[in-house]
C-alpha cells in the first residue's frame, strides 16, 4: 500500500506564483486519486515492499494486463512527489556550484537552459510534464507524457514542472506559457542540486 503524505509547506506557500486553490485541489485530489488507484491496480499482486521509483523502473514485475495501470496512476503518484519536492518557498533561487557548470556546459546559460525547459513544457502536446534528467550521465530536457515517468526509461530526474491544465488552469488559463516563464522562483535549487550529487 502506498500513502500520500502531507505537503511539507502549507497550500498557500506558493503564492503568488500558484494559488493556494490550485494547490490544494492538485494534492488532495489529483495526486490523492492517483495513489488510490495504484492501490487498486497492484492489489493482490503480492509485490515486494519498495518505494514507488523502485517500482517505476522495473515494471516486468507487473503482470502485462495491470502494468499500463500502473505505468498511469504509479506514475502519477511518483512525479508528483518529485513536482512538489521540487518547488519550495525558500532554498537556492539559482544553480549553484557543479550543478551550475553542468548546466551552463550543457545549454551554454541558465537563462538558455530556462527558455529551452520552458520551450519543452509549452510544447508538450496534451498532457504531460517536463523533465531535467540525467540520462546514462548526460544531462537532458526531456518531454513526458501523460503520466509517463523518465525513471521507467532507466533516466533520473532533477528536476520537474507538471504541464497538466490542472496545474495551473485556475490561475493561468490557457496561458501555459505564461505558468512555465513565471514558475522559476519557486524552484529548490538545493534538492536539484543534492538529486545530481547522488545520481552522479
Ligand atoms: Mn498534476
Amino acid at each position: 500500500m502506498y500513502k500520500l503524505d502531507a505537503l511539507q509547506y502549507p497550500y498557500d506557500a506558493l503564492e503568488p506564483v500558484i494559488d493556494q486553490k490550485t494547490v490544494e485541489v492538485h494534492h488532495d485530489k489529483h495526486h490523492q486519486t492517483y495513489v488510490n488507484n495504484l492501490n487498486k491496480a497492484i492489489e493482490g499482486l503480492g509485490l515486494k515492499e519498495q518505494t514507488i521509483e523502485e517500482l517505476l523502473r522495473d515494471l516486468s514485475q507487473v503482470p502485462e494486463e495491470r502494468r499500463q495501470a500502473v505505468i498511469n496512476h504509479g506514475g502519477g503518484h511518483f512525479n508528483h512527489l518529485v513536482y512538489w519536492e521540487t518547488m519550495t518557498p525558500g532554498g537556492a533561487k539559482e544553480p549553484q556550484g557543479e550543478l551550475a557548470k553542468a548546466i551552463d556546459d550543457k545549454f551554454g546559460s541558465f537563462e538558455k537552459f530556462k527558455e529551452a525547459f520552458e520551450k519543452a513544457g509549452a510544447g508538450q502536446f496534451g498532457s504531460g510534464w517536463a523533465w531535467l534528467v540525467l540520462d546514462k550521465g548526460e544531462m537532458k530536457i526531456v518531454q513526458s507524457s501523460n503520466q509517463d515517468s523518465p525513471v521507467s526509461k532507466g533516466m533520473t530526474p532533477l528536476l520537474v514542472n507538471d504541464v497538466w491544465e490542472h496545474a495551473y488552469y485556475l490561475k493561468y488559463q490557457n496561458r501555459r506559457a505564461d505558468y512555465l516563464s513565471a514558475w522559476w522562483p519557486l524552484v529548490n535549487w538545493d534538492i536539484v542540486a543534492a538529486r545530481y550529487a547522488k545520481a552522479k
